[in-house]
């Protein structure tokens, strides 16, 4: 039996002997294990894609469960605060452009929670986890959408943050994730486009439209700046993610490349940002930013954000909402 799973790379990682006895495949101190795993490393750094029934260490698998996982639930949940605006978008137009968005964001968990799944992990599970507030999501969806303004914001700025990462992550080793981001950025990037004509409709208009959007800004800059996660030296995951291939690219790279693309916008537009020390620094050739309030993110992805309970609220009314679909499709 111990042969099977540990010279067959595409045995399961967990298998149960008949004695009763669960083995893995990932047993550190399993004379195969080294071999394995000097494959599956060589197979990475050659560009490959891993696939559902490769053989993988037991560690990437839950580190792609866990990154996938907060993924799709940040889908999910950052649909709540577009969604609670539709009633109140300025014209038709408009309203059926979110609408569309707003159908797209919970799409895309879709896609998300089926690509965690072909890591054995049941979706069941997940909506449990992320309805018992046990799992992550991202920080910028436990904050208010207090004006139409922050719509405009959300779309512009959140979901050109959501691109930047994703194109990133959509090159990372594991094949299923991989083309769902691919597909998943060309509706962000639809989605930005959208923003940006809202932004620039209402920048184009009153002196209080103008305010508003500034004052949304203010309030979206620094969750935005924490969206990419916390300093390098800070992460705790990047360095086996970037040694495995699944995140390309670090945190601060990421917030780089999204400051490189945005900043100049932003000023064009006429806006500012609530940083002063927000420059752009000639000799890097990049936008330097002042210290984002860490102590507050870390509070947000503990579950303690302004709007976090709030959210998991309309989530789990949501979901016991849907009880009779889900039972009349098991029927
Ligand atoms: N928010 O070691 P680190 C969208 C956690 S939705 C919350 O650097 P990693 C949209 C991190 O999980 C798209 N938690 O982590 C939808 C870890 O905690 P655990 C949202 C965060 O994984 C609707 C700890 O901090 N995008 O666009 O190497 C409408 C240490 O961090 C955050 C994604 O989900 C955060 N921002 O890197 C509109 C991107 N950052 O797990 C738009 C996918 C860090 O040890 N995720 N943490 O308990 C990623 O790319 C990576 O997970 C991150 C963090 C870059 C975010």
């Amino acid at each position: 039996m111990y042969g099977s799973v540990y010279t067959d790379p595409n045995a399961p990682d967990v298998v149960e002997t008949a004695a009763g006895e669960i083995i893995t495949s990932d047993m550190p101190e399993h004379p195969d294990y080294e071999a394995h795993l000097v494959a599956f490393e060589a197979r990475i750094d050659a560009g490959e894609k891993i696939e559902p029934d490769d053989w993988m260490p037991r560690r990437y698998r839950d580190q792609l469960i866990r990154l996938i996982q907060q993924h799709a639930n940040s889908e999910l949940i950052g649909a709540l605060p577009e969604g609670t605006w539709i009633p109140y978008a300025p014209s038709l137009k408009r309203k059926k452009a979110l609408t569309a968005k707003v159908q797209d964001e919970v799409g895309h968990a879709q896609l998300l929670y089926r690509a965690a799944e072909t890591l054995g992990k049941p979706r069941e599970e997940m909506m449990a986890e992320l309805n018992d507030g046990s799992s992550k999501w991202s920080n910028v969806f436990a904050y208010p959408a207090e004006t139409w303004a922050d719509v405009a914001v959300i779309a512009w700025l959140i979901d050109g943050a959501a691109i930047v990462n994703q194109t990133i992550m959509a090159n990372g080793s594991y094949g299923p994730y991989g083309r769902a981001l691919k597909r998943i950025c060309y509706e962000e990037s639809f989605h930005m486009k959208h923003g940006e004509d809202m932004i620039i409709t209402l920048m184009e208009g009153s002196e209080a439209q103008r305010q508003q959007v500034q004052e949304a800004l203010n309030r979206w800059y620094w969750p935005l700046i924490m969206f990419f996660g916390p300093h390098d030296k800070q992460s705790v995951h990047t360095e086996q993610l970037k040694k495995w291939g699944v995140k390309p690219k670090t945190n601060d790279e990421q917030r780089q490349e999204f400051l490189g693309k945005y900043m100049p916008r932003i000023y064009e537009l006429g806006l500012t940002v609530p940083d002063p020390d927000m420059h752009y620094d000639e000799a890097s050739g990049e936008w330097r930013h002042g210290e984002a309030p860490w102590d507050e993110f870390y509070q947000v992805i503990r579950g303690n954000g302004p709007m976090s309970a709030e959210r998991l609220a309309t989530r789990r009314l949501a979901y016991d909402e849907g009880k009779w679909v889900r039972e009349a499709l098991e029927r």
